[in-house]
């Protein structure tokens, strides 16, 4: 049993020394850091200031509260990042090539780290709701990476968040694997089964710090779904609802995994209101207001994610009615819920946005024109490559219209045509299944083009006239190249 330093945020950010790995807790804004970072980024400058150089290693579960990514971008304090960001002024630093970015899975982070190839961490640090003298602890509104940066890492810091209730036992479940070989199944066989701890164990010895504080979750807000996205929400709806009817969706509805953003809030709304489907399950990354609607509206059944990614107003509507939320929320450890194993198992509808698809079906969700990375995989690797029913859905074209989201070839492939099974845009549903390379990119431009550029597509394809998958390397990224010129 042990009494803990109470320390400042300042005091804590005067531990790590230049040079340091730091991991930070929290998935999206849910349940992030919010005080130390913000201290370090302030040290920080000061020591530049000094003519010093001063720069942390930073992991993280997923994207992060502005306090760590764009406070400590903007102090010029990061100099490594992995595996998932969405900061305006990191994505700068990245694209600029000063600060090394690994662009990773989510869940295929965790046994690299483990295994050390992902080098030491020196200072886990995230956000609890209570911390017990034994070295239990409970977390907040996210699991993410927080049970393998604290057993991995040398030292602890953990913001106190009074801001969180200190009853929220029963939220988390708390459950790591081991590495080869000693590691075990995950026994769930459906999302509501919790198989792990409600408080994470950590070595007490380890805790060098609590600072206590009362920040709020900053949250993600909804914008309410514009046209496009309401005509692509509708799309995936009624191509699940064929699946159904054609005998496709086992005795009820799959799980469904959705990404954040206008898309996924209108499909799931879509989803939640349309009467041919039947009550269903999340077994998602992330969770967001309009999860928690069609919990209340009796829609969604359970919603298992790795932190609730909702707008401060529905954190608190969730605070205030714990009892009832408990029986259909649970958070896990972003390895399981993005595990390959339990996505395929469960039958997941995987729907994930792109940036751009090309007519063969690979998709490019990070890289703008191939070079400028906009945030990262993220999970949606995780899920597409795992899921029963993987679909990317994208406006059909982007910037104004200015280029077309269907390319004759993606300037950057993180999903690829073997992966991928529909297409959805708001012109239609392109279904790959089953298709050879020829038929799905007419599929594809038939389907999911914008009318605009159906035709150079069409003209593209019948160009190159033999080979398995007519590539022309000449015009391959005329869309881009057009585009490029014009900015
Ligand atoms: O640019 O910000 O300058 O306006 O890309 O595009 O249309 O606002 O779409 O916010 O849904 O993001 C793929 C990035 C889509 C996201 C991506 C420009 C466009 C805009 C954003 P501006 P939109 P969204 C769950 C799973 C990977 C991670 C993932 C993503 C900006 O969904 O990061 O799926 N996915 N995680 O103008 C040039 C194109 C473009 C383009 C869009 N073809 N060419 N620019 N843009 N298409 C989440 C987690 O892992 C937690």
């Amino acid at each position: 049993m042990r009494e803990y330093p109470i320390l400042s945020a300042d005091e804590a950010a005067e531990m790590i020394h230049d040079g340091d790995t730091i991991a930070v807790g929290g998935f999206t804004t849910a349940g992030s850091v919010k005080v130390i970072t913000k201290s370090l980024a302030e040290r920080a400058q000061a020591i530049h200031a000094r003519g010093e150089p001063f720069t942390v290693r930073v992991l993280s579960g997923a994207s992060t509260d502005v306090a760590v990514d764009d406070a400590l971008a903007n102090a010029e304090a990061i100099s490594y990042r992995l595996p998932y960001q969405t900061s305006v002024p990191l994505r700068q630093r990245i694209n600029a090539r000063k600060v090394e970015f690994l662009d990773m899975h989510l869940s295929s982070m965790m046994p690299l780290l483990k295994s050390g190839a992902l080098g030491a961490i020196d200072y886990a640090i995230f956000e609890a709701a209570a911390v017990y003298r034994d070295g239990s602890i409970l977390l907040t509104s996210a699991v993410g990476a927080v049970p393998t940066f604290a057993r991995l890492a040398k030292h602890i810091l953990i913001e106190l968040n009074a801001y969180h209730p200190n009853d929220l036992e029963g939220l988390h479940d708390i459950y790591e694997l081991d590495l080869p070989p000693r590691t075990r199944e995950v026994p769930i066989y459906r999302p509501s089964d919790r198989i792990g701890a409600t408080l994470m164990r950590v070595n007490p010895a380890k805790i060098v710090g609590i600072i206590p504080t009362d920040v709020p979750d900053h949250g993600m807000a909804m914008t309410p779904a514009d046209e496009i996205s309401q005509k692509i929400g509708e799309n995936i709806a009624q191509l699940l609802v064929d699946e159904m009817h054609a005998g496709r969706m086992g005795e009820s509805f799959f799980p469904i995994q959705a990404g954040v953003g206008n898309v996924s809030n209108a499909l799931l709304s879509a989803l939640y209101s349309s009467p041919a489907i039947p009550q269903f399950c999340m077994y998602s990354e992330i969770v967001q207001d309009t999860v928690i609607d069609g919990i209340d509206a009796d829609r969604i059944r359970f919603a298992s994610s790795a932190g609730l990614s909702v707008s401060p107003p529905v954190l608190q509507r969730i605070y205030s009615d714990l009892p009832r939320y408990l029986k259909k929320l649970t958070l896990r450890p972003q390895e399981i819920s993005n595990h390959p194993e339990v996505i395929r198992r469960l039958g997941v509808i995987g729907i994930n946005t792109a940036l751009e698809v090309d007519i063969w079906g690979n998709v490019n969700s990070t890289h703008v024109c191939g070079t400028h990375l906009m945030n990262g995989i993220g999970g949606s690797g995780d899920f597409t490559r795992n899921s029963f029913i993987s679909i990317f859905a994208t406006p059909s074209t982007a910037k104004g219209g200015s280029i077309s989201a269907i390319v004759p070839h993606c300037s950057h492939v993180d999903h690829t045509e073997h992966d991928t099974q529909f297409i959805v845009t708001e012109y239609g549903v392109a279904d790959l299944r089953g298709k050879g390379p020829m038929q799905r990119a007419r599929t594809i431009i038939d389907r999911c083009a914008h009318p605009d550029y159906r035709e150079q597509l069409n003209e593209y394809l019948d160009m190159q006239k033999t080979g398995h998958i007519a590539v022309k390397l000449q015009g391959a990224f005329m869309f881009h190249e057009k585009y490029a010129m014009a900015k």
